[in-house]
């Protein structure tokens, strides 16, 4: 039987965090021998915000080198660049034409990063759910595995895609978000209130996936908790809360045992092994990490191979748009 296919996309927007892989990298890891699949570092995505180009540059290919350090595999994954395979950015357009602006005013993504970024907001931004939409329904996609905020984003395509194939006849899939029971938001460690981010502006909030040992320690001793001294999973209490779960996540322990564990131990106790066993997580990753971006060209040889064979299925899926609008 043909294996369904996977979609998901990573933006270059700043170092990888414990965030992005408990939320989605790992999870595509571990789903991928099932599926076809294709991930994808959204570069044009990340242009809706200003960047630095070199410092851009440099990310890109980091985002990529962590997701082969991660676990992504060839043989059952296409890793490539977003702006590698012009159909993301035509296919963005052609349904750009279809969309009513209504739908994107909805956005909670863009009233959040609008409010930050005020008359300075850029199209882009406003329209970044269509180019997502694009490079979902590119690929026949049945699943978008993603962390909690994209869900809104993952509907919205399935709409567009509705929209289209009631016009149109039936062109797209119509794609599922799959989003993790626990780790779909993992929350900043000094204000647990908001979810881990790679904005510079909050370094000490994210933990990044090729932080130093050092580093990791000194980001979890300074974790926001609360003076209630009792360690117990507990939604309303923000901090002990990610603290615990981002440790149920990386042990795969069952939250009782979790608290059995703690009993009677300190904040302290519960945030130094939290960190070695963090450290111990990213450890092999980084080790990986370096092995691949060490040899000249060998992640650009990848890259330069997952986009081709992405493009050879994205042409055909924009040619056949094409053909439906009437444009070929
Ligand atoms: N905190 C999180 N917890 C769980 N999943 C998360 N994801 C992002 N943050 C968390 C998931 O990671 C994938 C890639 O998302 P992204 O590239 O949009 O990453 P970002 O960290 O949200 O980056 P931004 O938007 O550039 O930065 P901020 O947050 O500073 O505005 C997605 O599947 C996402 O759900």
């Amino acid at each position: 039987m043909d294996k369904k296919r996977v979609f998901s996309g990573i933006q270059a927007s700043g170092n990888l965090h414990l965030g992005n892989y408990l939320g989605a990298i790992r999870n595509w890891v571990k789903m991928q021998n099932q599926y076809h699949n294709y991930f994808c570092v959204v570069d044009l995505h990340t242009v809706t915000v200003p960047q630095d180009p070199s410092v851009l540059r440099t990310n890109i290919r980091e985002v990529a080198g962590l997701l082969f350090a991660a676990g992504i595999e060839e043989e059952d994954s296409v890793v490539f660049i977003q702006s590698h395979v012009r159909a993301h950015s035509e296919l963005a357009w052609l349904l750009n034409c279809i969309t009513p602006m209504g739908w994107l005013h909805r956005m909670t993504q863009f009233k959040e990063k609008s409010e930050q970024q005020k008359e300075e907001v850029s199209v882009g931004l406003f329209d970044y759910p269509v180019l997502q939409a694009a490079d979902i329904l590119l690929y026949d996609t049945h699943l978008v595995p993603v962390g909690e905020d994209q869900k809104q984003h993952v509907e919205l395509c399935r709409d567009i895609a509705q929209r289209f194939n009631y016009r149109y006849g039936d062109v797209f899939v119509l794609p599922d978000a799959y989003i993790p029971p626990i780790g779909g938001r993992v929350m900043g460690l000094v204000n647990p209130e908001k979810k881990m981010s790679k904005s510079e502006e909050k370094r000490d909030d994210s933990i990044f996936l090729l932080d130093t040992p050092d580093q990791i320690r000194s980001k979890v001793k300074k974790a926001t908790t609360d003076s209630l001294r009792e360690i117990r999973f507990d939604e309303k209490r923000y901090g002990i809360n990610n603290l615990l779960t981002v440790y149920q996540l990386l042990t795969g322990k069952e939250p009782a045992e979790i608290e059995n564990h703690f009993t009677g131990k300190s904040y302290k106790d519960l945030k130094e092994q939290l960190a070695e066993t963090v450290i111990e997580t990213l450890q092999p990753l980084q080790e990986r990490y370096r092995e691949l971006t060490g040899e000249d060209g060998y992640l650009d040889d990848m890259l330069a191979r997952g986009a081709e064979r992405a493009e050879a299925h994205a042409e055909n899926k924009l040619q056949q748009v094409y053909n439906k609008i009437g444009l070929r």
